[in-house]
């Protein structure tokens, strides 16, 4: 599983806990290592401040990663790029947020990343992200199982 994460979330636990909570960036990474481990994955973490950087990623992904975990921060609310990404490798997606950017600014209300995504988990704070990564993985599973059944 690939997990990235978009700009400004290095910061998380440091600044504005009030609205991003209080746990850093590591302590989550580590969170999902753990959630992966324990269910045979594997998972592999970016945070990016870049759109490049963040679209080159995704692009490597292809053949490497079966899943992708996702909270592309602001680049929400304005990537194509990352969304054309996320389209081009076809692997699925998770969209994440800590917030719930539903209940905050409307500018905030729309994702360009929500619509190639399997679905979108937001508003649960640090356990977004292993709520998303669950979901990845259980998934993946049943796909994977569905598959092997019309085999
Ligand atoms: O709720 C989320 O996870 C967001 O993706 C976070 C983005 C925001 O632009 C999205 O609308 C919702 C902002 C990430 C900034 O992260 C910080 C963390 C700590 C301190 C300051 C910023």
């Amino acid at each position: 599983m690939l997990v990235l994460h978009g700009p400004n979330l290095n910061l998380l636990g440091r600044r504005e806990p009030e609205i991003y909570g209080s746990v850093s960036l590591e302590a989550i990474n580590q969170k999902l290592r753990q959630l992966a481990e324990a269910q045979n994955a594997r998972v592999t973490t970016l945070q990016s401040n870049h759109e490049g950087t963040l679209v080159d990623a995704i692009q490597d992904a292809f053949g490497v990663h079966d899943g992708l975990a996702i909270n592309p921060a602001a680049y929400t609310h304005t990537s194509v790029a990352i969304r054309d990404a996320i389209a081009a490798i076809e692997i699925p997606t998770v969209e994440v947020h800590l917030s719930n950017i539903h209940q905050r600014e409307p500018f905030r209300h729309h994702s360009y990343i929500a619509p190639v995504a399997i679905g979108q988990i937001c508003g649960f704070g640090a356990r977004s992200y292993t709520l998303g990564l669950q979901a990845l993985l259980d998934w993946l599973r049943a796909r994977d199982s569905r598959t092997a059944q019309a085999e």
